[in-house]
């Protein structure tokens, strides 16, 4: 009987600590040796002249989510895995959603039903979308069962906590052992802005980027941060559009906070000015397709963010992958095309487009190392979720997870290449150089030159438990710890 069930041959393969050129051997489901020549094995992979990745790990992912009005993100568990393998990611972390009056427990039990048919391995922030006692109450039980993220919005009318109610997540998280991640951007000022921008009659989506400019994400963040500098509580900041914001996560980490940045490639990639394209079938209405909250800004910002990511400020890039079609009257449309910016959902697809693009953009373009690229993308986000190194790296022990590349494969994008149920991408027609060509999720070859065979309901639930990494500093002002005190 052959010694492995899969034996990838004679790649490159970067392990997500340096990268050398080996063969893998995999045996149920994980990666058993590392080295030249190995022996047998059930099935060969022959990775000549290509790379060999650890999977993808997108830690920010919105998939079949339900929203309080009743309807639910297209982009399903099926078609969102379908998806992520085209795009040579193996595991994401999604959001059960939170809105106002609903109780934790039932979300859970809804989005659990809804994650087990899909076919990627999956791990689950809990956005709290109100700090009431009953909320407060519902988080350990969760966290103890392996979902040890949580998520705050510090905007939107529905989810947005004030500092009374940001603080006391933060207070309940550093009682669980749980990270926070923070959406961050200021409710009042772009409630304000919006307003007036309204009044004024600009309502065509290019405004959507004037309602929320820097100012209103930088004041956010360094909010969110100082907050959580009272608690001692470890906190992510998602999404940050520009090196602007992404300083002041900066000054915190040279203070010692433990206080990390992500960014997406629709910051690196796209810019406001996408919001005011036009064409003759949608007219202004085209710009909704680039429409994210917080807006992409400009070229200067976009070089900002490729320098933090060098420099290590900014450790995580996800896909913020949002589910709106646009053609259809249920998406981006469902308030009619010539809604207002406000009416307009914020998101845009990318859990397909984000490796290509950063590994084109990144490496092929000599921004960022071979070793960067999967740091960011792969390495990083499984360490801070607690996914490592079951998942990130490709180690001895590691779940077989990885990602094929053909470096030096052109491609074009389009909307069919993404497998997505969005039926857009931002990025059509965009050249990328290095395209992944086969995708493996736990020793099983699920993706094979565009072709996703993986079976429905095979995704794994991925259970996290407290880590290191999120532990808190122990330093607190005047020596007092106010979470084990205030509710
Ligand atoms: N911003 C978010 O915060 N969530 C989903 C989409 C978006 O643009
Ligand atoms: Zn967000
Ligand atoms: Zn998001």
């Amino acid at each position: 009987m052959a010694e492995f069930d899969l034996a990838v041959r004679g790649g490159l393969v970067a392990t997500g600590c340096g990268t050398t050129r080996c063969d893998i051997g995999v045996k149920d489901g994980r990666v058993v040796a590392l080295g030249e020549r190995l022996a047998d094995a059930a099935r060969t992979v022959d990775a000549g002249g290509l790379l060999v990745l650890p999977g993808g790990v997108d830690s920010h992912c919105h998939i079949e989510q339900p929203d309080p009005d009743g309807t639910v993100y297209e982009e399903t568990f099926l078609t969102g895995s379908r998806s992520a393998f085209a795009g040579g990611t193996t595991s994401v972390v999604c959001f059960v959603p939170g809105w106002k009056g609903a109780s934790l427990a039932e979300r859970v039990a809804d989005y659990e039903k809804r994650a087990a048919t899909g076919m990627l391995d999956y791990g689950f922030h809990l956005v709290i979308a109100e700090a009431t006692d009953a909320t407060i109450a519902e988080i350990p039980q969760f966290v103890a069962r392996g979902m040890r993220s949580l998520k705050v919005f510090l905007t939107y009318d529905d989810v947005h906590l004030d500092d009374r109610g940001y603080l006391r997540v933060l207070a309940a998280a550093r009682r669980t052992g749980a990270l926070v991640t923070v959406h961050c951007e200021n409710y009042d000022a772009i409630k304000w802005r919006t307003e007036a921008l309204l009044a004024a009659g600009l309502t065509e989506p290019r405004y959507h980027a004037w309602s929320r400019p820097v100012v209103v994400e930088r004041e956010a963040t360094h909010r969110a941060i100082a907050l959580a500098e009272l608690v001692d509580q470890p906190i992510q900041i998602f999404h940050v559009s520009c090196a602007e914001v992404a300083e002041e996560i900066a000054r915190a980490q040279w203070r010692g906070l433990k206080v990390w940045g992500e960014t997406c490639p629709q910051y690196l990639v796209l810019t406001a000015d996408d919001m005011a394209r036009t064409s003759g079938r949608d007219g202004s209405f085209e710009g909704a397709k680039f429409m994210c909250s917080p807006s992409p800004r400009d070229a200067a910002a976009q070089e900002g963010l490729w320098r933090v990511l060098r420099q290590g400020t900014l450790d995580v890039v996800s896909s913020d992958h949002s589910g709106w079609s646009f053609h259809n009257d249920r998406g981006k449309a469902k308030h009619g095309r010539d809604a207002n910016f406000r009416a307009i959902p914020n998101g845009v697809p990318g859990v397909a487009a984000r490796l290509p693009i950063m590994f084109s953009e990144g490496v092929s373009k000599g921004r960022l190392s071979l070793d960067q690229f999967v740091a960011l993308t792969s390495t990083n986000p499984a360490r801070l979720m607690g996914l490592a190194p079951r998942k990130g790296v490709i180690q001895v022990g590691s779940d077989a997870d990885l990602a094929i590349w053909d470096p030096q494969k052109r491609v074009t994008l389009t909307n069919a290449l993404m497998q997505q149920a969005i039926d857009y991408t931002p990025y059509e027609g965009m050249e990328v150089t290095g395209w992944p060509v086969m995708t493996v999720r736990r020793g099983e070859l699920v993706m094979r030159d565009g072709v996703v065979t993986a079976e429905p309901g095979s995704g794994r639930y991925l259970p996290r438990a407290p880590y290191d990494l999120i532990r808190p500093t122990g330093r607190l002002p005047n020596g007092f710890d106010t979470a084990a005190h205030a509710g």
